[in-house]
């Protein structure tokens, strides 16, 4: 990978102008900024646009555009063998064809590596930038927010594969550094009764999603909620303190016949970037791909873009604004969905939101849905929501014990979509598609049909 990862290199020195093309999450967007960043120190003539998909609209606008190289961050496996008429390179992570191994596209499927789990987006673009200057060392934090944005931490609670070896590079030069605490969001920004409201991976029962149980579950663990005015976080708690919270949830888990995989799951590494101010939305890794990703589904993507170049001053700010924007249609989108109903099949079981919940938002509410009390934890959940122009978006989501069991959303996604005239892909995890609108009875059906094979199969 680090050879194809030079030879990349190569192609950018060689080339005077170079525009950008990524994709719209977090991942993406510290993806375009590790490769702005490079372009720039280099000198380089550089552009650069995000897009939610590379569709036959973008690339013949791109085609059009004639620039001398377009260099796709975060996506572009799908195209890596046509297209020939657009000079390109491609530093992606998403599952791609075996004969897409060309010298311009770096990617850890091509070379037997998990793309979901051991690098990327942001990470196959960094190895690149590392390639062409060591002392684009310091991006490696970029690349981190981008792994941890598209989870690639929580399969083994800690990052692994390629991951580790970029965080060792941040940790060596100071910009990032690793601990074990809880898993939850908001570990530095959210009062600690909220950050047991709003925990998801694993869900607690009886408190996830309770106000109230959170404020009694604290004082009957003898934790004092308020410092003064102040309300007290995570990180303001003593070790005595968390370590009684984290053992209370952990027999709640255990006896509520949870198990021990899932009961760890509360504990993991995080990151923390060392030179961002504590108790600030950028200082947790996990707090700023959530910012990004909510200046990312509200089209404002430059924002993102902006604090990932730097800036804390009029971006950060208005960032924060999206995410408030972003929290507050999260928990419109949840109620929603339930409202709306979830419907279960044999293999699978899903939600359609019509106008109600926007695309762009509808896998993150999937998500959110597949660890609440309201879904079933055996089924993979498909999310429905009207995209405009007659199309449908479907998002879909599933748990790493169904992974393990053999399924894989992208291929599954893919291969129904194709069949309506739609496209579809992603990670095994976590895939999303793009079809006609009405068709979304016969494509529950032929992705119904998938999946059973996946899981049957495998067996
Ligand atoms: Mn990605």
């Amino acid at each position: 990978m680090l050879k194809r990862a030079r030879e990349i290199g190569n192609i950018i020195r060689n080339s005077k102008e170079i525009h950008i093309v990524s994709h719209i999450d977090a991942d993406g967007i510290t993806a375009g900024a590790i490769a702005l960043q490079t372009l720039k120190r280099l000198g380089k003539e550089h552009s650069i646009e995000f897009v939610k998909q590379l569709d036959n609209q973008v690339l013949e606008k791109l085609g059009n555009e004639n620039h001398e190289l377009v260099w796709f961050t975060d996506l572009g496996s799908n195209i890596s063998t046509n297209y020939s008429d657009i000079n390109k390179i491609i530093t992606d992570h998403h599952k791609c064809p075996k004969n897409s191994d060309y010298n311009f596209h770096l990617n850890p499927h091509l070379f037997g590596l998990d793309g979901s789990t051991e690098i990327s987006g942001a990470g196959t673009t960094y190895l690149v930038s590392k390639t062409i200057d060591k002392n684009n060392m310091d991006l490696s934090s970029l690349a981190i927010v981008g792994a941890c944005g598209d989870l690639q931490n929580r399969r083994y609670g800690k990052l692994h594969g390629l991951n580790r070896k970029i965080l060792s590079d941040g940790e060596k030069i100071g910009v990032i550094s690793s601990k074990m605490d809880i898993q939850f969001f908001g570990r530095e920004t959210r009062p600690v009764y909220k950050l047991l409201q709003f925990s998801s991976d694993p869900l607690i029962p009886g408190i996830s999603g309770r106000e109230s149980s959170c404020i009694s579950f604290l004082q009957e663990t003898g934790i004092k909620m308020k410092d003064g005015d102040n309300w007290r976080r995570w990180v303001d708690l003593s070790k005595d303190e968390r370590k009684k919270i984290i053992s209370n949830i952990s027999q709640i888990l255990l006896t509520k016949g949870f198990g021990h995989k899932i009961t760890k799951r509360i504990i993991g590494e995080i990151y923390i970037l060392s030179q961002e101010k504590e108790g600030t939305e950028l200082h947790d890794v996990k707090e700023y791909a959530t910012l990004l990703n909510s200046t990312a589904r509200y089209g404002q993507y430059d924002v993102g873009l902006e604090v990932c170049l730097g800036d804390r001053d009029k971006y950060l700010k208005e960032a924060l604004n999206l995410l408030r924007g972003h929290r507050h249609n999260l928990v419109e989108g949840l109620r929603f969905a339930k409202e709306e109903g979830i419907f279960k099949r044999d293999y699978l079981q899903f939600f359609h939101a019509g106008t109600g919940i926007r695309d762009t938002i509808v896998g993150i509410v999937a998500n959110m849905l597949l660890n609440s009390e309201e879904t079933s934890n055996t089924l993979p959940l498909i999310g429905f929501a009207d995209k405009g122009n007659n199309e449908v978006k479907a998002s879909a989501r599933a748990t790493q014990e169904l992974v393990d069991k053999g399924l894989d959303l992208s291929s599954a996604m893919r291969k129904a979509a194709k069949q309506l005239d739609g496209v579809g892909g992603g990670h095994n995890i976590a895939a999303g598609a793009t079809i006609p609108k009405g068709k979304e009875e016969e494509f529950l059906d032929i992705l119904e049909q998938e999946i059973k094979t996946q899981l049957s199969s495998s067996v």
